[in-house]
């Protein structure tokens, strides 16, 4: 038997920081993704399909949105099986509890353990619903139910896996393993986190920003008669948001440019990319890259290149290492933090450096860039 696990989809996404075209325009696209999943599930000859939560952003679908999950629910024939997630909670007024489902479309609606039974594919699934934006209990507490005539028995669930004071359902693996699903396909998270095998989150089918980065992805699950489980991952976007770090120490403005350009060669190459590169590094003040030139990247994969400047751009720093005076004293504070292996607390210090140093020498450091 083979299932297509799917799930953190967010169609409808409000896409608030572009334009209301542009939102609809990535609205539609996000259709277009769904399409292809099912497109998948079709190719791969897949006998059913889970959807682990997520598949909507909010409790409002669109018109569209509606009508094309319908036909191609209905379109599948073979079952399709949803676990409302925290963002589309079973609620009154919501789309799953539309009389309009077609007959091969199951959706739980309790937020206690419910299952679904398939004797022809001799496979039962097991899920909930979440029945509002929060689930502090997990549905997989207390005595497992006894079955009889125990098929493959697998779980489809939204669920914040062993993370205990989560408001997101907090499923232990121990509770997972002790109700014996021989597959657990969960959602929720959206970079996809190590797991013990058989337990896997499916991660989301393209990335709506840097927040998701990478290639998105549906799981193929493929169960034979034995009940042993594989799973393969199939990629399914058709952009991605990348973040790398460039480290550029030592290099002249010229050999930043150019590892910059080849840098976003390489980020680009397999598909289309919007890109941040953060350069870090320590430089001299007469190599400061002039990123406005090199974030222009002549290239069709490339949607868009950000440049954040992280190097730490000094007069000389080997200067300050040695200076008795208050510039010395306050680089050789913050020197550790300037080095240290967070992002965020190397960021910090450097600003903390420029300011420092601008303020000592009188000058403005609301001005020039500084802030
Ligand atoms: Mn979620």
């Amino acid at each position: 038997m083979k299932i297509l696990h799917t799930g953190d989809i967010h169609l409808d996404s409000a896409f608030c920081a572009v334009s209301s075209t542009e939102a609809n325009a990535l609205r539609q696209h996000q259709r277009d993704i769904l399409k292809k999943i099912f497109k998948i599930a079709n190719e791969e000859a897949c006998d059913m399909i889970l959807i682990s939560g997520d598949l909507f952003d909010t409790c409002y679908v669109t018109p569209e949105t509606r009508e094309l999950c319908l036909s191609l629910f209905s379109d599948f024939q073979k079952p399709i099986i949803i676990s409302p997630g925290n963002h589309d909670p079973l609620v009154d007024g919501s789309f799953y509890k539309s009389s309009l489902l077609p007959e091969n479309t199951f959706v739980f609606t309790s937020s206690e353990l419910q299952y679904f039974d398939f004797p022809e594919l001799k496979t039962t699934v097991a899920g909930y619903a979440f029945t509002s934006s929060v689930m502090t209990k997990s549905p997989l507490e207390g005595e497992v139910a006894q079955r009889e005539n125990q098929p493959n028995l697998i779980l489809c669930a939204h669920a914040d896996l062993d993370s205990v004071a989560t408001r997101y359902a907090p499923l232990l693996t121990s509770d997972i393993l002790r109700h014996g699903f021989i597959y657990t396909a969960l959602g929720h998270i959206h970079k996809v986190p190590e797991t013990p095998e058989h337990i896997r989150y499916c991660g989301f089918p393209e990335g709506r920003g840097f927040d998701e980065q990478g290639d998105g992805g549906v799981l193929i699950v493929s169960i034979d008669d034995t009940g042993a489980v594989s799973a393969k991952r199939i990629i399914t976007s058709d952009i991605r948001y990348l973040t790398e770090e460039l480290s550029v120490t030592g290099m002249s403005c010229w050999e930043i440019e150019r590892a910059v350009a080849s840098r976003i060669e390489d980020m680009s190459r397999d598909c289309r990319t919007a890109i941040r590169l953060e350069l870090v590094g320590v430089l001299t003040e007469d190599t400061l890259p002039d990123i406005t030139s090199i974030s222009k990247a002549n290239n069709e994969q490339v949607i868009s290149v950000e440049i954040i400047n992280s190097t730490l751009c000094l007069p000389s720093s080997e200067g300050l290492e040695k200076d008795i005076t208050l510039r010395g004293e306050l680089y050789r504070t913050l020197k550790g933090k300037l080095m240290s292996d967070d992002r965020e607390e190397r960021r910090t210090a450097l600003l903390a450096l420029k300011i420092g140093l601008s303020a000592i020498d009188g000058k403005d450091f609301t001005d020039g860039g500084v802030l």
